[in-house]
């Protein structure tokens, strides 16, 4: 029996999972080996990723695969996007690896579109604006320490780079960058330019299903590992995540992969660049086998998840959504996607202060701040599938929600009843799967995506949320319009 191994890493936690596949029963099965926290911190006024911490993990995490009994497997590693890590010619980090929500790139759009227009960009690379994106990253990366700089790796590349000593530049990782050319589907010779980087500091731009190679010999002895077979995965975590969706190929189906971030959007077999979508801030990601996700970035969890870090009582998601339960709905409204949620220093504060700013009473207590949350995320869907609906001309009749979200009853059923549309919860680990089936395929064992979904709509319960009416909808939707309106006016 094969044994596939994804390594799947998040902005607030990693986890190694192992997945078994049955034919007969036309179903995978996962087993979680090892789970463990991320989260960037702060130093001299900087965020920074520990990725020697998140190498040491996933060490870890193999260990206990073999402690399992597995002496051999394929292995795949996906995480975030955007953040990457500067090698010299000796192959040795030459910086400490920033996190993309450090505030040093918060002007760098502006500037750089001094040089070059947003929609010449956008139209040779399709992807959306965000301050975070690795172009405007390294437009404001020390000059001295880029020209050093022999290979520039997304942070997952780097991880393989670990444990085979191979370079590479896996595909649907490096269309993040917002560098590659959708035409000639490699690096943008202008935007290199302008950026003062030769072609040459990039590894091969690599398709997910190649085999790497083995995990070093030496690290294997070192540290007790099993022979591990690396397998490149779509190791940007919403390009596997959006494999792992249990969709049938046609149909109107749209998906939110809902962790950290809310990524809202459609699978296609072309980009979509057209000047309406980049008003509308519309990406195209690349996707495994030739698809692309045309999709916005929603603000996601990463609200609530900062809401309960900084209350510091031991409170979980799931008791945070029994408060939310009992408070009044629709009374507090922020719009997600406002710059200012970004990484704010209080979240909390910043929630109520926009509250005010609005016109609305402020909320004072934990299950008001969750309830504001959730039924502002809700609203923040209904206009991103109204608007993508009106871009691709295509009408969307389920809504799958994979990731943690999917977990989220109270949200889930929101997202039905306020955007009304059919939801289809689940599954939560749809990026370990995604990573998982992309292996599978590459082993041969399966023959494509199609195939691979209909095993993952039988190995998984999906729950079902029909959309119900939600009274005094339409004044809801009118006090969110000026409630958006207002907070742009202040701006
Ligand atoms: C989700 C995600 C998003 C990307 C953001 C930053 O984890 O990968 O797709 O826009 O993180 O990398």
């Amino acid at each position: 029996m094969n044994n596939y191994i994804a390594v799947d890493i998040g902005a607030s936690s990693g986890r190694l999972v192992m997945g078994t596949l049955h034919k007969d029963s036309e179903q995978i099965q996962l087993q979680e080996i090892h789970r463990f926290s991320n989260s960037f911190t702060e130093k001299e006024e900087h965020d920074y990723w520990d990725v020697d911490y998140l190498f040491m993990e996933i060490v870890k995490g193999l260990q206990k695969v073999k402690k399992e009994g597995v002496d051999a497997c394929t292995l795949g590693m996906d995480t975030w996007a955007v953040d990457y890590v500067l090698l010299d010619d000796n192959g040795k980090r030459i910086h400490e690896v920033y996190a993309y929500r450090d505030k040093r790139t918060k002007e760098a759009p502006d500037k750089l579109h001094r040089k070059i227009s947003r929609s010449v960009v956008y139209s040779k690379t399709g992807i959306q604006e965000q301050p975070f994106n690795t172009l405007y990253q390294l437009y404001v990366h020390d000059s001295n320490q880029l020209q050093r700089a022999d290979k520039i790796m997304m942070v997952p590349d780097y991880l393989y780079y670990r444990l085979t000593g191979k370079l590479m530049n896996e595909m649907t990782n490096a269309s993040t960058m917002q560098l590659l050319n959708l035409d000639t589907r490699e690096f943008d010779e202008d935007l290199l330019e302008i950026l003062n980087l030769r072609r040459s500091q990039f590894a091969e731009l690599t398709e997910p299903g190649v085999k790497l190679g083995r995990i070093l010999p030496e690290l294997q002895r070192e540290y007790d590992l099993p022979d591990c077979e690396l397998i490149v995965v779509p190791t940007h975590d919403t390009a596997s995540a959006v494999v792992g969706v249990p969709a049938q190929t046609h149909g109107s189906w749209a998906y939110i992969s809902s962790g950290t971030w809310s990524l809202l959007g459609v699978e296609r077999p072309s980009p979509l660049n057209t000047p309406e979508a980049m008003i509308a801030n519309y990406t195209n990601e690349w996707g495994a086998y030739g698809t692309y996700r045309f999709l916005k970035n929603i603000m996601g969890l990463w609200m609530i998840q900062e809401v309960r870090r900084e209350t510091q009582e031991d409170i979980s998601f799931a008791e945070l959504v029994e408060l939310a339960l009992r408070e009044e709905p629709f009374r507090y409204l922020v719009y997600c996607n406002d710059n200012r949620f970004l990484n704010p220093s209080s979240m909390i504060q910043e929630i109520r202060n926009y509250c005010l700013e609005t016109g609305q009473p402020s909320p004072d207590t934990i299950g008001k701040l969750a309830r504001c949350i959730f039924d502002s995320l809700a609203l923040t869907y209904k206009d991103s599938i109204q608007e993508l609906q009106k871009l691709t001309d295509q009408s969307i009749e389920t809504l799958h929600i994979v990731g943690g979200g999917a977990n989220n009853e109270l949200l889930c059923q929101l997202t039905a009843d306020v955007a009304q549309v059919e939801v289809l919860a689940g599954p939560t680990e749809a990026t370990a799967l995604g990573n998982i089936i992309v292996q599978i395929i590459g082993s041969g064992q399966l023959h494509g995506l199609e195939e691979a979904r209909r095993f993952v709509g039988n190995s998984f319960h999906i729950k079902k949320y029909k959309p119900q009416p939600i009274q005094g909808m339409d004044d809801i939707t009118s006090r969110w319009e000026q409630i958006k309106a207002k907070a742009k006016a202040n701006q």
